[in-house]
């Protein structure tokens, strides 16, 4: 891994924060030859207090809606240029891809764009307040579905925009873990090496929305991977394969240092470990099934 970091220290994120752990691994693995475009969000005030900016390889702030597009016109303006080694990454929250951008995100997925998109999945609106987004799990409590006498906080499943990629015909598709830095940085440069869309999508604990202890965010991330309740995996031109294949922890261990599920009762706790269950025992079959995702979704 380089020693230099391309997301210089002194920005404004809150102590512990995955997302900006996330960047900065993304950034080692991706190098100085990349153009970043970046929806609004958290990394995005927190990183670029006026007149200051923490990026050291070139970066634009775009609004929330549209950083695929804008980076898909940014490879357009390089390739006129007959540029042809800088990398573009289309960057932003949950909120921002899996939601309110999400027609630009599949729009640039349809269209083969050659750029990299990737989410930084904090689950939740966090800037604004954390508010629920499409992406937070069934269970947490949030602004916007808060935890009471009649609600269980988020009544829905997490939204699954890495599969929403795959049905797009994505060449490679990725999830990862700030906890696993190794296998997020061989995806981000497997990705980079690619030519056309690539779709990555990475959780990162936002210890002000997941109500933890800040010093507990790696530890937090890595128990995710290690419950089944964010499974690390790659989809390389339909090919399923998991990168990580032990569960080893339970989802109430993942869900007990994490304010926001404080509230659930064993049997909703039951439900998500069922839930959990069967989406590995699904994933497992498939994996071995070989079955190719890009012709069947
Ligand atoms: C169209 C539009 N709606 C709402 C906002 C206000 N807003 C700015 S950042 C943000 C939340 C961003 O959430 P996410 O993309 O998940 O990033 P995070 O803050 O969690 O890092 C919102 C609602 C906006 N800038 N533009
Ligand atoms: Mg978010």
């Amino acid at each position: 891994m380089p020693s230099t970091d391309l997301l210089a220290p002194g920005h404004r994120t809150c102590a512990g924060c995955g997302p900006a752990i996330t960047i900065r691994e993304v950034l080692r693995a991706a190098g100085p030859d990349i153009i970043v475009c970046e929806a609004t969000g958290c990394m995005e005030v927190t990183t670029t207090p006026y007149p200051e900016s923490s990026w050291k390889v070139p970066w634009i702030h775009v609004t929330f809606e549209n950083a695929a597009s804008v980076a898909s016109g940014v490879k357009a303006a390089l390739r006129t240029q007959g540029n042809d080694h800088t990398q573009v990454i289309a960057l932003g929250g949950d909120g921002g891809m899996v939601d309110i951008g999400f027609a630009a995100v599949s729009g640039a997925l349809e269209r083969n764009e050659d750029i990299l998109i990737i989410t930084y999945d904090n689950e939740a609106y966090a800037n604004t307040g954390v508010q629920r987004s499409g992406a937070t799990p069934f269970g947490a409590s949030t602004t916007t579905s808060p935890a009471g006498e009649d609600s269980i906080g988020k009544p829905e499943w997490k939204k699954n925009l890495p599969m929403i990629a795959a049905a797009h015909g994505c060449k490679y598709v990725a999830t990862a873990s700030p906890a696993f830095a190794a296998d997020l940085q061989n995806k981000i440069k497997k990705a980079l090496s690619i030519k056309g869309v690539k779709y990555m999508h990475i959780l990162a604990p936002c210890p002000i929305g997941w109500r933890s202890d800040s010093s507990q965010t790696i530890q937090i991330a890595k128990a995710a991977v290690q419950s089944g309740m964010w499974v690390l995996y790659e989809i390389e031109n339909g090919n399923f394969k998991r990168t990580f294949t032990q569960k080893t922890k339970t989802v109430k261990e993942y869900l007990t240092p994490q304010g926001r599920f404080k509230h659930l009762k064993d049997e909703q706790i039951a439900k998500m470990q069922e839930h959990v269950d069967n989406t590995w025992k699904e994933l497992e079959n498939l994996e071995k099934s070989g079955v190719n995702l890009v012709r069947i979704l």
